[in-house]
């Protein structure tokens, strides 16, 4: 396995949930797989998830893992050609992956978009760049349009908590201060498409997700209407698409509360942390959520990634 960056990488979805749920069973059983092998995890952006249950993961299989914050601890990379670099960037990102991965045997990205161009962010310049130069696999560890380790968990934490084969699966947008990505919603869809949830999105308008993500899951402007019978709702801000980057509404009243979870199908409410309380959710829904096991399951859905790379390389 060369590269994990959405779930389209996956070749069988059931065959992996499966095998995430044996390593949680028996941590570890692969313990020298990765004896004398390195990870390397680069970070242009914060981290406490992502960064330690990836880390953890590689511990687990016996690896050995090299952590990097680029921009903090490193040199300030250029990403186009033929620039004459007389500015700020000072090493081109050519060399840059490439002689880290001269270092690692596998190596993890995170990289947040600009928010600014969306066919920038779209093109995924630096996950690009990664495949492109490493000489080692490379996984997305949150993308500018995507984040498939988190999309895995939380599939697995749904498959987890189900009480029916195809349960109501509810993404809902909520309010936040900030502009924030569209990484985590993509991902979710995708991998609960891949799953065979049965999902609605529910946001206000001009908060429609990218076309060639949604595809044909139905889509409502009406929270109320989508909770109605939910087992599950996934809250989540995102900026958006469309107008893109942009914060078009902070409406309060699509904050989940304990009101709106009665609505549902006594569904377990989830979100992938960090989450702000009583913006996206209140204390009492947050208190009585899924949000430490999706956490927790970060941990073994990473590590059969690692595990799968090992097993290739
Ligand atoms: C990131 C996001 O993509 O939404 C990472 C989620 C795993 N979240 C944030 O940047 C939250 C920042 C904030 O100010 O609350």
């Amino acid at each position: 396995m060369k590269k994990f960056t959405s779930v389209h990488d996956v070749p069988d979805i059931q065959q992996w949930l499966s095998e995430a749920q044996s390593l949680k069973q028996s941590p570890f059983a692969h313990k020298h797989l990765g004896e004398n092998k390195t990870l390397g995890l680069v970070f242009f952006n914060p981290s406490l998830r992502t960064r330690m249950s990836t880390q953890r993961a590689a511990y687990n299989l016996g690896m050995n893992v090299m952590v990097l914050n680029v921009g903090q601890d490193s040199w300030q990379l250029e990403y186009s050609q033929g620039t004459v670099m007389d500015g700020s960037t000072q090493e081109h990102v050519k060399e840059a992956v490439n002689v880290m991965s001269q270092y690692c045997d596998i190596m993890g990205v995170r990289s947040f978009p600009g928010l600014k161009n969306r066919e920038e962010d779209y093109e995924e310049k630096v996950m690009e760049a990664f495949l492109k130069h490493s000489q080692v696999p490379v996984i997305s560890l949150e993308s500018a349009t995507s984040h498939p380790l988190q999309g895995f968990a939380d599939l697995l934490t749904v498959t987890e908590h189900k009480q029916i084969t195809k349960p109501k699966v509810v993404l809902t947008w909520a309010p936040h201060p900030k502009a924030l990505p569209q990484a985590v919603p993509n991902a979710f869809v995708e991998w609960m498409q891949g799953g065979g949830m049965n999902l609605v999105v529910t946001h206000p308008e001009g908060y429609e997700l990218a076309p060639h993500i949604v595809k044909d899951t139905p889509i409502t402007h009406n929270q109320e209407e989508a909770l109605a019978g939910a087992d599950f709702v996934y809250a989540k801000n995102w900026s958006s698409y469309q107008d893109y980057g942009k914060v078009l509404s902070q409406d309060k009243g699509w904050m989940v509360t304990e009101e709106k979870m009665a609505l549902t199908n006594k569904a377990r409410f989830m979100h992938c942390l960090p989450i702000r309380r009583n913006v996206i959710a209140t204390d009492a829904v947050i208190d009585n959520s899924l949000v430490i096991k999706q956490a927790e399951n970060r941990l073994w859905t990473a590590q059969l990634v690692l595990k799968k790379m090992l097993e290739t390389l």
